[in-house]
């Protein structure tokens, strides 16, 4: 059966992540059922303030900032996405973003920035976003237009806008990606941590979206930033962000594991208990048929999103192919798995309140966000492209 109990047995696991997944399975049971619902904003900020009381924010930020381990362990990054959006698709959009929004200090920022913005993070007392999509540049990074010039020699200036924010509107800080002009294009972007109430920054919009969780515009005007703010040098924006994403891109696909495998569950549940033709559904052959095809495509996606995983969790560099491919095979086989479901759940499948109808709403944002399911076919080509370039048949060939 492809559970996670199963998964868990996998070499790719060591005893700490089967611990740490059997406390937050029997935590997220237990407290996830109780949280509030109605308002997005309450709701997420619950979420938040929960998951960082009981610990379970802690794999988001290095243990020296109230963290679980040295670095990042994208495993248990991984296995927490999987195991909250099984539970609560905004319980998993809440851990991954204190995770991806200070997933660029970690990595770049200096000790005074991540002494200051890490540990409350990882308690839940601060919530984090990350700024880098633009109207006019959201799949081409590169092309982004939000600038900031100096202004005298402790700060810069930042104007622009972005859209699409994740927990725009509620987080405390955002990194912001901007156009600082060392060279044209991707060469000629830095990365700053923003203040939320930083005078220059507003809330533009909110956006509603059909798996609600907070989303907004954000404007930039005349809004001054600290140089001491700046993640990295000059020139560092594209690397940074690319760095963060490799690393957070899995975890995308954890999620759309997390929401397949719960689609999968209903699909079993129902096909044992609801009878027709004189029997049940599950004994139907084109109902088998449908069955068989959703496990091998939750198998196939908890192989990939591991895999990526414990490659970065061994000391890989960077895991630029394998992180886009876990998060491309594992979205678009959930939304499938979820499609399925909700076919075999008839007209339930689409009525709300219904667990199915629920996730099929959830799965839909992951095959965009974090780079939609087309760049991560530029990158898995162009990856291949340049190894064989490289290296000619010792490498593509056997
Ligand atoms: N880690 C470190 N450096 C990286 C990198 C990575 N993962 N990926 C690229 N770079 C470097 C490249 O090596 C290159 O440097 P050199 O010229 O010195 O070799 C530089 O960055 C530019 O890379 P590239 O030429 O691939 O840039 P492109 O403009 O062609 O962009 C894509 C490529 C489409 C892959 C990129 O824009 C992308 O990922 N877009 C999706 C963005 C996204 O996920 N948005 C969602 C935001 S969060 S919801």
């Amino acid at each position: 059966m492809p559970t996670l109990a199963e998964t868990l047995g996998w070499p790719f696991f060591d005893e700490r992540h089967r611990a740490f997944a059997a406390d937050l399975s029997a935590w997220a049971r237990q407290t996830l059922k109780d949280l509030p619902h109605d308002d997005v904003d309450a709701a997420c900020r619950a979420r938040v303030a929960a998951l960082g009381k009981a610990g379970f924010l802690r794999p988001t930020v290095p243990a020296a900032y109230s963290g679980l381990t040295a670095g990042f362990d994208v495993r248990t990054l991984c296995l927490a996405r999987e195991i909250l959006a099984f539970h609560d698709g905004l319980a998993d959009f809440a851990f991954a973003m204190q995770g991806l929004g200070t997933g660029s200090i970690t990595l770049f920022g200096d000790e005074a920035l991540k002494q200051r913005y890490l540990p409350p993070v990882a308690r839940g007392e601060r919530i984090a976003a990350f700024a880098l999509s633009e109207l006019e540049a959201g799949s081409d990074v590169a092309a982004l237009a939000t600038t900031a010039v100096p202004d005298g020699n402790d700060h810069v200036r930042i104007n622009g806008g972005k859209t699409w924010i994740s927990n725009g509107g509620i987080a405390d800080h955002y990194v912001v990606f901007v156009r600082t002009g060392e060279a044209p294009g991707a060469k000629g972007l830095s990365a700053f941590v923003v203040d939320a109430d930083t005078p220059g920054l507003s809330i533009r919009e909110r956006i509603e979206v059909i798996a609600p969780h907070p989303l907004a515009t954000l404007a930039f005007e005349d809004c001054r930033v600290p140089v001491a703010n700046q993640l990295g040098g000059p020139g560092d924006g594209f690397r940074i962000a690319m760095a963060t994403l490799d690393i957070f891109r899995s975890t995308v696909g954890a999620a759309a594991l997390g929401f397949a495998r719960r689609a999968l569950h209903e699909t079993l549940e129902r096909a044992t208990t609801r009878k027709l033709f004189g029997g049940t559904l599950g004994d139907l052959q084109l109902a088998q048929a449908n069955i068989a095809d959703s496990i091998a495509e939750v198998e196939a996606a908890a192989l990939l999103v591991y895999r990526a995983a414990w490659k970065k969790d061994g000391g890989a560099a960077r895991i630029t192919g394998e992180a886009a491919l876990a998060k491309m095979v594992a979205t678009e086989n959930a939304q499938a798995v979820i499609d399925r479901a909700v076919q075999l759940h008839g007209g339930l499948g689409v009525t709300k309140g219904v667990k199915v109808e629920e996730l099929y709403r959830e799965i839909r944002a992951l095959r965009i966000y974090e780079g939609a399911t087309d760049v991560q076919k530029i990158v898995i080509a162009r990856e291949a492209l340049k190894a064989h370039s490289a290296t000619g048949f010792g490498k593509t060939g056997s």
